[in-house]
């Protein structure tokens, strides 16, 4: 797999630390490298001791590579190296220690509802591209408050939660607003939704995500699972209304050109290739 790269913007998100410039041949930890000298951060929010954080690192012993009461330390990418105390960054270095703005030490388990139509003509037919011939798939993105890039409306795993329930709590509080809702509006979304997000998902992928915000000792790992709606009159109804860290909600054309936040557009590249529909 080719080396991780937004985990090494030069600038680090929502501070003014800048990450130590790690070249594409030194991302590797087994290359030697004595003057790797990157600086140490973890966002004020992080050190604020919030319920969603661990405690700082010398004060308590995470059973790493395991899962530690509810708190699930184990990586989906088989066991991580634990160096000095501290958990190793599984696809290499940074250019940053510490947590930076990540709450855990090791693995942060994030999960990543996909949900997608095809995209229809005014008379409700099925539209393909004109370059590749093929019926174009549209997907719920969410323009993210923190960073401004469009992406897909994921979010952490609760310690203890099943991940079919993130899908599902993720989707309605950032694209359907259901945090704001009425309690009735609410069961009714509830409602809506449920069936679509009961169905058998098709999981795209699972493991290490390319986030703006890991480091060398704490980085992002998700479950995306791609939830269908063929006949477009399940979910493809329901008003979107953006909530919690979303600033906007819209259905976006899947296609090979989309900029997106963290590794989201391989997710969706491998949603149009299952799904034999236009990239
Ligand atoms: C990404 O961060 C994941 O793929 C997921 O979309 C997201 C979860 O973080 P928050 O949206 O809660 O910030 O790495
Ligand atoms: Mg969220
Ligand atoms: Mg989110």
């Amino acid at each position: 797999t080719a080396p991780h790269v937004k985990s090494r913007c030069p600038q680090y998100p929502s501070s003014e630390i800048k990450r130590f410039p790690v070249p594409d041949d030194k991302v590797d930890w087994k290359i030697d490298w004595p003057l790797y000298k990157p600086e140490t951060y973890t966002a004020p929010a992080v050190l604020n001791k919030p319920e969603w954080a661990d405690p700082d690192i010398w004060s308590f012993s995470p059973l790493f590579n395991n899962l530690d009461g509810k708190v699930d330390r184990r990586s989906h990418e088989g066991p991580y190296r634990v160096e000095n105390g501290l958990p190793l960054n599984p696809h290499g270095r940074t250019g940053l220690t510490g947590r930076g703005l990540l709450g855990r030490w090791g693995p942060n388990h994030a999960a990543d509802p996909i949900v997608t139509r095809w995209k229809r003509d005014s008379a409700q037919q099925p539209m393909s591209h004109p370059m590749s011939k093929l019926p174009v798939l549209q997907f719920v993105s969410i323009k993210r408050k923190d960073c401004g890039e469009w992406a897909i409306p994921g979010g952490m795993v609760d310690p203890g939660e099943q991940v079919s329930l993130t899908l599902h709590r993720e989707f309605s509080e950032e694209a359907l607003n259901s945090l704001q809702a009425s309690p009735q509006d609410r069961e009714q979304i509830h409602q809506r939704i449920t069936a679509l997000f009961n169905s058998q998902g098709l999981e795209v992928y699972k493991g290490y995500v390319d986030d703006p915000r890991n480091s060398d000792n704490s980085w992002m790992e998700t479950v995306a699972v791609n939830f269908h709606d063929e006949t477009g009159n399940s979910v493809s109804e329901l008003p979107l209304r953006a909530g919690d860290d979303a600033g906007q909600v819209q259905w976006t054309d899947l296609d090979s050109a989309l900029s997106l936040y963290a590794s989201h557009s391989h997710f969706l590249e491998v949603v149009a290739k299952k799904r034999s529909a236009h990239w």
